[in-house]
């Protein structure tokens, strides 16, 4: 794809790797040294030409002055980010040398790789999980984000995609649950708006009212951790008023009596205590939901991010069950997609070199993890992630970081708060610096980039630089000549079952660097063990969905007292800390700030604007008031992750969070915890 526009310039195709559901695809102006204009792919069957306005200016970032484009070796101290500039060779050379050392004093388990999704692009993101199982480091469990609705959808759907993002406007009722669907899911907030031109009506459950509520006819604020019992009750109604499927549950959902059999208890009263929500409400909307021809629920990760986290999954998930929501068009759900499986992972990942004598640490727990003086961490690799910013903990994160006698190598694209801890600093290319797979999480439309221009300074990717790195530890395998391009090929190359259902239009097009959507899986083609949707498993300790208390319940609940309930969510102008070197988006933005309801912060003496401290046993934060009608007395909320700099204090939100893990799913509790707030 190289159309001209102008002597020298040219639009290339290529894809948004950022952790965003959406994957866009992108046309990119380009006179192949530099990137000029970026815009929405208008043949991509989901971005259809639009993108959001953190991409919308992407030259900006790749451009960015501030961009790290030499290896670099501190000269300050740990946190203050004075470097001076070395070769690659000296930086792997330190590197290794090091690393050996340390391997043959303390075995390879005090080495940790720490990473997220700053690349969500296939080789990008996973690659290094091949690498630090040869180097037998100790293994990172990924699970700051999705993991407990993972889980709670693997007990009860196994891994049963949904409905496909374009279908949403085929819904006539549309309950999008913990999701900011307008900041963090662009393409089917586009399709949420295509229904209710169409006559859908459109529900959200959230905590507070977001920049999504205008989308929807109705807004529902639970307090943060109750939606197992919102669902339930609904579930409750749908029963007595005789809008449970039988039919639909006796051919997919073996066992589903020993669920019906609980839900009497549940009824809207008993949830309106739990919820905060009128029973009345909750009447309304079971019924509306159970009457609905294909109900639609789109999930968001927000409710997870709980103790509670992978029960409530399942309890919400029970919904277009009992409706038997997945025989029409457009009804199910949407929210659990994993199209990785398009490609063969195994050679980034290699489980063939996964030794499993060697222990795991949580990334939610990567400040338990640096104060481990049992079994040290001396060396910690961070890539695709900033943990001094986005891990739960973060004081106890920064006093790791500060450990004289850890060595931290980061590579990344930008002076992030973890980057200036950093004793070797590597710079990382970008998404049109090196060719990578597109496997998105919000739909089974997958892409291959390619470059569009050559590395920055001396810039590498993910891939590339894990081979540097592997010659210098002495690995003698093959795979670790093949340059990045070469790696690409290859796994496009190798047949897959699902690319094969392709017809040769399609193959051609992927080939091409085009956005191809994989074949889609029939609806009831439930993709368990059995084939059966999962409403009653007796081998599990909760054999059915039930309702279980969160720990920002417990404490702000616990008769009449002063907590409030603390949740982190999006900013929609920012994706976590990525984007936050475009000045733009940061001013509208806005500062750091903490949403509270008109009562709570009167009751506090606090008015609009007023700077505040917020604290619990983990730290005290100064905050900006955000007073306002849009949040419920009892819970506060934070948006976005700022970096620590930019904090009146000496730390950021995620001081106050807990490093406690969900259910099921070791998943981070993000939006469960408890904060008091008093004027600054
Ligand atoms: N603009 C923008 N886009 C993003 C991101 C971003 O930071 N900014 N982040 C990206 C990433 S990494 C992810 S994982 C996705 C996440 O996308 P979402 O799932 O939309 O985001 P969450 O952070 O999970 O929070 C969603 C909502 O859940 C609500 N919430 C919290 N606790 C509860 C609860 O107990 N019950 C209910 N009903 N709601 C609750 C929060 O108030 C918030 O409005 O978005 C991606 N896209
Ligand atoms: N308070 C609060 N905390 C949160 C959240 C929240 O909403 N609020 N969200 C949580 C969630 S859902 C998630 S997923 C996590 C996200 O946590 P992270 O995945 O750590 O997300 P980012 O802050 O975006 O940091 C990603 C970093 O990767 C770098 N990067 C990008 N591309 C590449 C590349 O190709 N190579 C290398 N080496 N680096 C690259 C970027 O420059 C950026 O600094 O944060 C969690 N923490
Ligand atoms: S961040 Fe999301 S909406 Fe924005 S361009 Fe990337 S994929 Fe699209
Ligand atoms: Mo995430």
């Amino acid at each position: 794809m190289a159309q001209k526009t102008s002597e020298k310039k040219y639009w290339a195709r290529s894809a948004c790797p950022y952790d965003c559901p959406d994957a866009c695809g992108l046309l990119i102006e380009t006179d192949g040294k530099e990137i000029f204009c970026v815009k929405g792919d208008d043949r991509h069957p989901v971005t259809r030409g639009f993108i959001c306005q953190k991409m919308a200016h992407y030259e900006q970032t790749v451009h960015h002055k501030d961009r790290i484009l030499y290896p670099m070796k501190r000269t300050g101290r740990k946190g203050e980010g004075a470097f001076v500039r070395i070769s690659w060779d000296e930086a792997v050379d330190e590197i290794c040398t090091r690393w050996k050392a340390l391997i043959r004093d303390y075995g390879g388990e005090c080495i940790l790789p720490y990473s997220y999704a700053g690349a969500e692009s296939l080789i990008q993101n996973k690659c290094g999980e091949g690498f630090f199982n040869r180097l037998g480091a100790s293994k990172l469990i990924r699970s700051i984000c999705s993991k407990a609705k993972g889980a709670g959808f693997a007990q009860a759907y196994g891994d049963t995609p949904g409905i496909f993002v374009n279908d949403i406007p085929e819904s006539d009722f549309i309950l999008i649950w913990g999701c900011n669907i307008k900041a963090t899911w662009l393409h089917a907030s586009a399709k949420v708006v295509e229904a209710r031109k169409k006559g859908s009506h459109v529900v959200i459950v959230d905590t507070y009212e977001t920049p999504s509520a205008p989308l929807a006819h109705e807004t529902f604020c639970v307090r943060p951790g109750s939606d197992g019992a919102l669902a339930l009750s609904m579930a409750c109604v749908l029963k007595a008023a005789g809008l449970i499927d039988r039919d639909f549950l006796k051919e997919y959902a073996p066992g589903f009596e020993h669920f019906l059999d609980t839900l009497d208890d549940y009824t809207p009263e008993w949830a309106g205590s739990v919820t905060g929500i009128a029973p009345e409400r909750i009447r309304a909307l079971a019924l509306a939901y159970g009457r609905a021809k294909a109900p639609l629920i789109i999930f968001g990760s927000g409710y997870s991010r709980h103790t509670n986290g992978a029960i409530n999954t399942r309890c919400i998930s029970a919904l277009p069950a009992l409706t038997g929501a997945f025989k029409k068009k457009g009804g199910g759900y949407l929210g659990n997609i994993n199209s990785k499986g398009a490609f063969n992972t195994d050679r980034l990942t290699r489980p063939d070199w996964d030794d499993p004598r060697i222990r795991s640490i949580n990334m939610n727990q990567l400040g338990q993890a640096l104060a481990n003086r049992q079994s040290p961490v001396y060396s910690l690799y961070v890539y695709n992630s900033n943990p001094a910013n986005v891990a739960p903990g973060q004081r106890q994160v920064l006093e790791g970081l500060s450990r004289e006698d850890l060595f931290t190598v980061v590579h990344e694209r930008f002076m992030t708060d973890t980057a200036r801890y950093a004793d070797i600093l590597l710079p990382a290319d970008t998404s049109v610096e090196h060719g990578d797979l597109i496997t998105p999480y919000g739909s089974l439309c997958i892409q291959a980039i390619f470059p569009v221009i050559r590395p920055l300074g001396e810039c590498r990717s993910n891939w590339d630089t894990f081979c540097l790195l592997a010659k210098g530890m002495g690995f003698k395998e093959d795979i670790w000549d093949l340059r990045n391009e070469d790696l690409l090929e290859e796994m496009i190359r190798e047949p897959n079952p699902w690319r094969q259902q392709w017809d040769e239009e399609s193959r051609e097009a992927f080939a091409h660097g085009m956005g191809v959507v994989l074949p889609l899986p029939d609806p009831l083609d439930f993709k368990t063990e059995n084939k059966k949707i999962r409403l009653y498993t007796p081998d599990l300790s909760e054999p059915v969905p039930a309702y279980r208390t969160n720990k920002s319940m417990r404490a702000t609940c616990l008769g009449k007292n002063d907590w409030l309930a603390l949740v982190v969510a999006p900013a929609m102008e920012t994706l976590n800390t990525t984007f936050t070197e475009r000045k733009a988006l940061c001013l509208r933005r806005g500062e750091a700030a903490l949403k509270m309801n008109l009562k709570d912060a009167a009751d506090r003496g606090i008015k609009d604007g007023d700077p505040i401290t917020v604290y619990n046993d983990l730290a005290s934060v100064s905050l900006k008031a955000k007073v306002s009608e849009k949040v419920p007395e009892g819970t506060v909320v934070a948006e976005g992750i700022y970096p620590t700099a930019s904090m009146p204090g000496l730390f950021g939100i995620n001081a106050l969070l807990s490093q406690d893990l969900s259910d099921s799913g070791e998943a981070a509790t993000l939006s469960d915890n408890a904060v008091k707030v008093v004027p600054y």
